[in-house]
């Protein structure tokens, strides 16, 4: 296309922005806690050309990777694009050669053979280096001093799978980053990659499995014992790949399954758990194990969030419309029944924040995004096209809730968590918040919130001099991570 089309994935907060840019020493209104010290990386898709397709969607579009970097209550900014070999390639040519989501079919002839993915969705931070993911192609690592792409990683050859999760999950007490690559064999083969690498960042374990069907994994989680992966009955088809048509499609009458294996195990040891028909989830907040129980907590909806993978297979429900909540699945161990236990503990929502220190682990409470019930409706934008509104904080064990609703033509992205120092302080979230200031033009702030009190609103928001298209995912770094991984480069 000549320009980018007047849809929802290119309207609104998710309209093209694509401007790279630094700033220093932003304007703070109100304090910054001085224990807020490091980087704040988040994951923006920005699409560079206008697509070749009229129904392009917002998730394939080019990655950003933006850092807020914070010390002694100042704040630096800058972003970049993540220089992919797709980028590079449409760089080059002037214009879009890339086809339609996941479908190298629809691609012009003279890319064929190189990777499409757009490292939109997750940066991740693990033993010294940072990455920035998409989970149909490998990652790519990123100086996290100025952004640079450095190039594909692959743990220097190791890693056979060719695909690499948004969602790696890292034990903060043993440093290992568990993580998965699905298609791992290939465009929709069901093969899924199971690996652990160790806390200096090597690959110490890969192991492949089949899924029951090819379905899309976004998420997984680790308990201390186990790991665990979710199969949502949103499936691929080479044939209707091949013939140019969508990579996923949504399929209500199909089950779902939960396979548990011991994490340091091996993938035959996995018990497969049969769930509700036609249900999906994204992103799951944590699980934990407790004896032969283990728990999940997840937010769950009563279908797909997305759209176009409903349409594709001929669900036809209006954004909001779709039903389901924070839900906890326990599955017990000691049991041969292939059915769990289900119960909800909290409202809708999505883009789940834990502390790190409670991956795997039972915790006192969790951070999500919601729609704010008293709020209007929400701000066109984001992956789904509806932005969110409100930020809760939950606790599990008793049902506690509390809100930051925000008002009226405002939005929120997912925050990152940044641990207080100080005795039993929940610490801080910092959040990008969006603002409608003219019906096509908006605003975005960094807003500082007291995890422990969010009601109370934010302690500082930090002016963004440009508006930030809306992001998928952030990663919290301390300045004290960020220095020893230099000290250790410098040192190689
Ligand atoms: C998601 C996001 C993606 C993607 C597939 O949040 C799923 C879910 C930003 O890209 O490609
Ligand atoms: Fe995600």
């Amino acid at each position: 296309m000549a320009s980018f089309p007047e849809t929802i994935h290119f309207t609104g907060l998710n309209t093209p922005v694509r401007l790279e840019w630094s700033a220093h020493d932003l304007d703070v209104v109100g304090e910054i806690p001085r224990e807020i010290d490091g980087a704040f990386f988040r994951a923006v898709p920005d699409p560079a050309y206008p697509p070749k397709f009229e129904d392009e969607i917002v998730l394939s579009g080019d990655g950003m990777v933006s850092k807020f970097a914070i010390r002694d209550g100042k704040v630096n900014f800058a972003i970049r694009y993540v220089e992919t070999a797709r980028y590079k390639a449409e760089k080059a040519a002037g214009r879009a050669l890339f086809g339609k989501y996941r479908n190298p079919f629809t691609d012009d002839a003279v890319v064929q053979g190189i990777e499409g993915t757009v490292s939109n969705t997750t940066p991740v931070w693990h033993a010294g280096r940072l990455f920035m993911t998409k989970e149909d192609g490998l990652a790519y690592e990123i100086d996290p001093e100025t952004l640079a792409t450095i190039g594909r990683w692959d743990y220097h050859g190791a890693l056979k799978s060719k695909t690499f999760t948004a969602h790696p999950r890292v034990d903060a007490e043993t440093g290992e980053m568990f993580f998965f690559g699905y298609e791992a064999g290939g465009l929709c083969t069901a093969d899924v990659a199971y690996c652990i690498a160790d806390k200096d960042g090597n690959l110490v374990s890969e192991q492949w499995f089949q899924q029951p069907y090819c379905s899309t994994i976004h998420d997984f989680t680790i308990t201390e014992k186990y790991a665990v992966f979710p199969i949502f009955p949103t499936t691929t088809d080479l044939d209707r790949v091949k013939a140019g048509g969508p990579h996923w499609a949504h399929q209500q009458d199909l089950e779902s399954w939960v396979g548990i294996m011991p994490r340091y195990g091996k993938v035959e040891e996995m018990r497969w758990f049969k769930g509700p028909k036609g249900v999906s989830a994204f992103h799951f907040v944590n699980a934990y194990d407790d004896g032969d129980k283990v728990h999940l907590d997840i937010c769950l909806s009563d279908t797909n969030a997305f759209a176009f993978m409903r349409e594709a297979g001929g669900v036809h429900r209006a954004q909001n419309e779709l039903g389901g909540g924070l839900t906890r699945w326990t599955f017990d161990l000691a049991s041969e029944d292939e059915g769990f236990e289900s119960r909800l503990i909290g409202p809708p929502g999505d883009m789940p924040r834990l502390r790190d220190a409670d991956q795997g682990r039972a915790y006192r409470a969790a951070w999500y995004l919601t729609i704010n019930p008293q709020g209007g409706p929400p701000l066109p934008g984001g992956p789904v096209g509806a932005a969110f509104n409100a930020m809760l904080r939950v606790e599990p064990g008793n049902g506690r809730l509390d809100m930051m609703p925000l008002e009226f033509g405002m939005a929120i992205s997912e925050p990152v968590h940044v641990p207080s120092s100080q005795g039993d302080h929940e610490g801080w979230l910092l959040a990008v918040v969006d603002r409608q200031v003219e019906p096509n033009r908006f605003t975005s702030e960094l807003w500082i919130v007291d995890a422990g009190n969010i009601a109370a609103g934010p302690v500082a928001r930090v002016t963004v001099p440009v508006p930030l298209r809306a992001q998928v995912h952030g990663a919290w770094v301390s300045s004290e991570r960020l220095a020893e991984a230099q000290a250790h480069a410098q040192a190689a």
